[in-house]
């Protein structure tokens, strides 16, 4: 079933669209002693926060292993490259180089670099909870630009705020491991604040093409009853329109904005500069209802029994090998209510993440996700949607964050005592797809 879905042709996409996959640096480069800290080091360190007890310091050995890898993407013939810049990497010594040598690499085998300017690995000295991080970076983000600018094809300012926010600092289950609940919003509005900035910084040193790759999935209430309704609502704002609504509207969502410290207002006008394109990271939708006063496990995560709404579990659809359930629908619904939300200010999205981790190397379940997801995709396209791009999350496996090496969501498999690649069936599938939209 899964094998035949899988060999039927796509539909075709329109000329241009823009095909990719995507890593970050953290989770893939290693070379940990040619960099300053990160925020993610001092966690790693901490016993019991990775779950299979690892690290990144070698990860997938891309900093040295980086040629071999951009010949991966040249014969995957995807158009373009989604990495992240590690900012701890840009402030060592030489770090730069690094980055300048992989855009020259991406550029010599025809595969245009997108980088991304932060994805998580934030330098040790740095706090999202200070204002004054926004400012730091807008600083990085035009060093970066001044050296990287003349063959970058589009930028990426942030890497899914809503994770860095909740996980990080409202959970404790990513770095910097701290357990604010609602007192880390304002990591939320401090980082829209870096964004805004930055998107500024980048277009005064002469860059273009500028989006962030914000998270978004369906909430589903968990019933009609007007609690679970309302609750869905609360978490919908927390996970989506937190971010996307200051972004594309210029205002937070009603009861936030007194929550927030400094002038709000003023900020407001920074965080809505316009974006040339909206990336979307796409993996499920959460099923959410009334609290019910209980523990909940989810997605890895033990969320506490004192929030006001309880997350549900998703019954009827499969689950990837990390239990998240697979539902390439609810893609299509969610780019449909983008377009109706935001109407005009939206400008054309690119789904800048989509991926799922399941083992081996003949991975027909990842084909049959990335199938079914490029065909929602597809249908979306055809309800009128402006969608630009999809990059698959992730060219290899990687250090997926607190969870270690066991999730994996690559298309190249990584043995991790070699560092041996092995391209999956996936990254054949891939190929071949590719391919026909070219010919057609
Ligand atoms: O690995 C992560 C990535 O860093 C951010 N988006 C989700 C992926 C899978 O969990």
């Amino acid at each position: 079933m899964i094998a035949r879905m899988a060999t039927n042709p796509l539909p075709q996409f329109p000329p241009g669209f823009l095909w990719g996959v995507s890593t970050s640096a953290h989770q893939i480069e290693g070379a940990a002693e040619e960099r300053d800290p990160s925020v993610w080091d001092a966690f790693t360190a901490e016993p019991g926060r990775i779950k299979d007890g690892s690290t990144a310091e070698v990860a997938c050995d891309h900093y040295h292993r980086y040629p071999e890898d951009v010949a991966l993407l040249a014969g995957l013939g995807v158009d373009a490259y989604r990495f992240s810049v590690s900012w701890p990497r840009v402030n060592s010594p030489g770090g730069l180089d690094f980055y300048d040598r992989l855009v020259d690499e991406l550029c010599a085998a025809g595969v245009r670099p997108v980088p991304t300017l932060f994805h998580w690995d934030l330098p040790l000295e740095l706090d999202w909870l200070s204002r004054d991080t926004a400012a730091r970076f807008a600083d990085h983000a035009a060093v970066v630009a001044e050296r990287l600018g003349d063959r970058v094809m589009k930028w990426i300012t942030l890497n899914e705020p809503a994770e860095h926010t909740l996980l990080g600092h409202a959970l404790g289950a990513h770095a910097p491991g701290r357990r604010l609940l609602f007192d880390a919003l304002p990591v939320a509005h401090h980082q829209l604040l870096a964004h805004g900035l930055a998107v500024r910084a980048l277009r005064a040193a002469g860059a273009g093409d500028i989006g962030i790759a914000n998270s978004h999935g369906p909430t589903w209430a968990a019933s009609r009853r007007a609690e679970d309704v309302e609750a869905a609502d609360f978490y919908d704002v927390l996970l989506n329109r937190l971010f996307s609504d200051p972004l594309l509207l210029g205002r937070y969502p009603e009861g936030i904005g007194e929550l927030l410290p400094g002038d709000v207002e003023s900020d407001l006008k920074v965080i809505a500069e316009p974006m040339d394109w909206y990336g979307v990271n796409y993996y499920q939708p959460t099923k959410v209802g009334a609290p019910e006063g209980t523990e909940i496990e989810f997605s890895g995560l033990t969320l506490p029994a004192d929030l006001p709404f309880s997350v549900r579990e998703l019954e009827g659809y499969p689950v990837t090998d990390f239990g998240w359930p697979v539902v390439p629908e609810a893609l299509t619904e969610l780019l449909v209510g983008l377009r109706e939300r935001y109407g005009d200010r939206l400008p054309p999205v690119v789904i800048t993440e989509n991926g799922c981790s399941y083992e081996g190397i003949d991975d027909q379940e990842r084909i049959a996700f990335l199938d079914g997801h490029v065909r929602a995709l597809h249908r979306a396209l055809e309800q009128g949607v402006d969608v630009r791009g999809y990059f698959v999350w992730s060219l290899m496996d990687n250090f997926e964050w607190a969870e270690g090496y066991a999730r994996r969501f690559g298309l190249v498999h990584v043995d991790y005592d070699t560092l041996e690649r092995t391209p999956k069936a996936s990254y054949a599938w891939l190929r071949d797809a590719l391919r026909a939209q070219a010919r057609r």
